[in-house]
């Protein structure tokens, strides 16, 4: 089995160091750690990668398309804006889990609209990084099912 890619878009490299009251007191590395041990328990592999670059971003689902079975990403604030990440996604042919740690429809109105919502096979918004575990738990029963 190809291993799922845990993606993390910009300035997600700065959790657990500012904004606690929005994105929770865990850093990457918790969470990173965590969902590397479930997955294992889960029978997958996790490979986890952030960038603070959209073409980056786009290399890495790219990479993911040949190595991966699935991705779970947080777009960051590109989920608002990229059209290359959601042509990226479309070309990937495994089930995509979109999170996003804050509820974006609670937000700014700008925060409401993710062009990568139009492809993700499931979107969780709003539990936290809890909403990582979310996705792997979806995707072990997702790819349970192939
Ligand atoms: O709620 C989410 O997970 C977001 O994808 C986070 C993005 C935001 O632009 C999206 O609208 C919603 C921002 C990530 C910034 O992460 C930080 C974490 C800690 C401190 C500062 C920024």
């Amino acid at each position: 089995m190809k291993p799922i890619f845990l993606l993390n878009g910009p300035n997600l490299n700065l959790l657990g160091q500012r904004q606690p009251e929005i994105y929770g007191r865990e850093t990457l590395a918790d969470v990173e750690a965590l969902c590397t041990r479930l997955a294992q328990s889960l029978g997958h592999e996790l490979r986890c990668h952030q960038s603070n670059h959209e073409g980056a971003l786009v290399d890495l689902i790219q990479e993911a398309r040949v190595e991966g079975s699935a991705i779970i990403i947080n777009p960051g604030a590109y989920s608002h804006t990229s059209v290359a990440i959601l042509d990226a996604l479309n070309a990937f042919d495994g089930p995509v889990i979109e999170v996003h740690i804050s509820n974006i429809h609670k937000r700014e109105t700008f925060r409401h609209h993710s062009f990568v919502s139009s492809r993700a096979d499931g979107v969780i918004a709003g539990c936290g990084t809890q909403g990582y575990i979310m996705a792997l738990h979806r995707l072990a029963h997702l790819l349970s099912a192939k």
